[in-house]
């Protein structure tokens, strides 16, 4: 049986959600490059080992956004208009919106985000800290169209999405993505974003292979999730994290090492891989302000300002939809 009819067969009892997970996955990991889509890290261990990322000394992009949007939040909300509604993408925890709600007064906020039930959690408690702000938590894949809520349709809109979230999609999906958030928006609208600059190799490395081994677990509970979820059986002592700088593409590439010759069974299929074979499991692109700002005008925007840290590690761009 091929492996098309076999998760055909096997997933019709699955929730949609796990049975999607598991045509993903086969599909994968029967290509000639094994790969699995970075967005299956965020299971809940994944979640929580993402935010002890976030802390390691080696991983500079949170903290130094983080300084840049603290340092320059007057410059940044003098692009907000007043009675603007920011709508924020990919919304998780409110650290960063915090810190322009701070220094500016907004209308509304609109929290888009998978995973309703956190970001409700997330808006309550912004609600209590702002209670002038109305707030209106949306549940769907930003990465898609989707409607923006009735009650924000006539303000000025601004797109805020920070964290290089943008670095994980493949340059002609960052393209898609920079068109579909100015559809959404609208004309005039203006879009705050995170972007992560290219740099010596010696620092982007360990900031995908730190010391302390946390990206490596985050990495392998892609494995531990497979097993669990979908009856796989990956030994975990059997792979090792990788993670490389491709310069060519100016991107992190990470990958899961097959430490010897083994066969993985899922879904009554074996997968056979051969010592050192990989498991490409994400790419996070690096960009120069250049590039960036070709992209953005490529997918109908205008760059309006940018700033970056005093090493220029990080950049926080404005820009303005034509
Ligand atoms: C979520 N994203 C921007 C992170 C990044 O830096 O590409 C994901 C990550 N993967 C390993 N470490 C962090």
């Amino acid at each position: 049986m091929n492996v098309h009819v076999a998760v055909q067969t096997q997933t019709h009892r699955l929730d949609p959600n796990t049975a999607a997970f598991a045509r993903d996955v086969l599909d994968g990991l029967t290509r000639s490059q094994k790969e699995l889509s970075p967005k299956y890290f965020y299971d809940d261990a994944g979640s929580e080992l993402f935010v002890d990322i976030t802390r390691l000394p080696e991983y500079y992009p949170t903290r130094t956004e983080l300084g840049i949007l603290h340092d320059r939040a007057a410059e940044i909300a003098e692009l907000i208009p007043p009675d603007a509604a920011v709508v924020e993408f990919g919304a998780g925890a409110t650290t960063k919106i915090r810190l322009l709600l701070a220094a500016h007064q907004v209308a509304a906020y609109v929290p888009v985000d998978i995973s309703g039930d956190f970001i409700v959690t997330q808006a309550e408690a912004l609600q209590r800290d702002f209670p002038r702000l109305a707030v209106h938590p949306l549940a769907a894949d930003f990465t898609k169209p989707f409607a923006l809520p009735p009650a924000v349709r006539d303000m000025p809109k601004v797109g805020f999405f920070p964290g290089s979230t943008l670095g994980n999609f493949e340059p002609q999906e960052a393209r898609r993505f920079l068109e579909s958030a100015r559809d959404i928006l609208g004309r005039g609208a203006r879009m705050i974003i995170g972007v992560d600059l290219e740099k010596d190799e010696r620092v982007l490395v360990p900031a995908y292979d730190d010391a302390a081994g946390v990206t490596a677990r985050f990495n392998l509970n892609l494995l531990i999730r497979i097993n669990r979820e979908l009856g796989a059986n990956f030994d975990l002592s059997a792979f090792a994290h990788r993670a490389i700088y491709n310069r060519d593409q100016h991107r992190i590439e990470m990958h899961l090492v097959s430490l010897r010759d083994q066969t993985v069974h899922l879904f009554g299929e074996r997968i056979g891989f051969r010592a050192g074979e990989t498991i490409h499991t994400e790419n996070s692109y690096k960009y120069s302000l250049a590039r960036f700002r070709t992209l953005a005008q490529q997918a109908g925007w205008t760059p309006m300002r940018c700033w970056t840290d005093p090493d220029a590690m990080f950049s926080v761009h404005a820009i303005e939809a034509d």
